[in-house]
């Protein structure tokens, strides 16, 4: 009998650990997580959903995302809110407010963070010297590429690759300066041609790189994965990441990192907002590969 308490105890002790675990942002809607390891911590960028504004003339059933906010942890589970680094009305080049600041990304290179973010089918710089900034947004955009959710490879040489979609991902080297593109923009062959929209994040391990992306196989977005020996391609799509949500959010969008080793992906559901899949929230889980270096399906942590 005392056995079967105890278990029941230790039931009970998961199942409250489990829910403290996700969603992991809880201050606000938060959705499109690229997760970075900067200094020892993992610092998370990602888009802000907010509730639309009801006095603008704003589609009132669409994302409405004004500004971005970056946070930090070393746990994953206590995550620090940095606040605003980058807002829509401080954007010097844009010419149309639309609360259109969709998935952002953040590297390290020459001494500084760049962080990416889209707005207004261009996608805009900002740079700083520490990963919670302040950040500046340079006064022009990534000249050469219109789309959505950048997302920048780092490779072991030091060379860039800028991934973005626009119903379709595509790939290009980026300069040293990493503000503009070196050579010509090329669309990643092979992938679905339906389904395909949005959301593209690359890496490399174990000198394999891996393009993952959300992919509307059914009727709403799975993350699923190609692998290639080279940044940009070939790349052969090889399998799913993540099933489609099981509260029906229609987006997913990630970032795979390791931390300490164990490798983590970061992902939104709409945890906080069931009636309403515009208004999202960050997750976390572990990830954990093959000895072929494919990837183990990812089951969500459930509240
Ligand atoms: O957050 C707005 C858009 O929804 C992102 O750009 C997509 O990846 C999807 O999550």
């Amino acid at each position: 009998k005392m056995k079967l308490i105890f278990g029941v105890m230790l039931g009970l002790l998961a199942v409250s650990f489990v829910n403290a675990q996700n969603p992991i942002i809880r201050n606000q809607f938060s959705a499109d997580p690229t997760a970075r390891v900067f200094n020892g911590k993992v610092y998370l960028y990602p888009s802000h959903d907010i509730p639309t504004p009801q006095d603008k003339n704003l589609r009132k059933d669409w994302f409405c995302m004004a500004d971005y906010h970056v946070f930090s942890s070393d746990n994953l589970t206590d995550w620090t809110d940095h606040g605003v680094i980058v807002t829509q009305t401080k954007v010097p080049w844009l010419t149309k407010i639309n609360y259109d600041m969709w998935a952002p990304d953040c590297v390290f290179k020459n001494g500084k963070y760049y962080f990416y973010f889209p707005v207004g089918g261009r996608v805009g710089v900002a740079t700083a010297d520490k990963p919670e900034g302040p950040y500046t947004v340079l006064d022009k955009p990534v000249e050469g590429i219109r789309g959505i959710d950048p997302c920048v490879l780092l490779d072991k040489d030091g060379k860039a690759y800028i991934f973005t979609a626009m119903g379709r991902i595509s790939v290009a080297k980026l300069k040293d300066n990493m503000i503009e593109v070196d050579g010509p923009v090329q669309t990643i062959a092979n992938l679905p041609t339906k389904g395909l929209i949005e959301g593209p994040f690359a890496m490399e391990r174990n000198g394999k790189y891996y393009l993952t992306y959300p992919h509307v196989a059914n009727q709403i977005e799975r993350l699923e994965y190609a692998m290639s020996d080279s940044p940009m391609g070939p790349y052969q799509p090889v399998g799913v990441i993540m099933d489609e949500s099981p509260s029906n959010c229609w987006t997913n969008h990630h970032s795979i990192v390791n931390y300490k080793n164990q490798w983590y992906l970061f992902y939104h559901d709409r945890d906080y907002s069931p009636k309403f899949d515009k208004n999202r929230s960050v997750r976390v889980d572990s990830l954990t590969f093959n000895a072929d270096g494919t990837i183990k399906k990812v089951i969500p942590t459930f509240r």
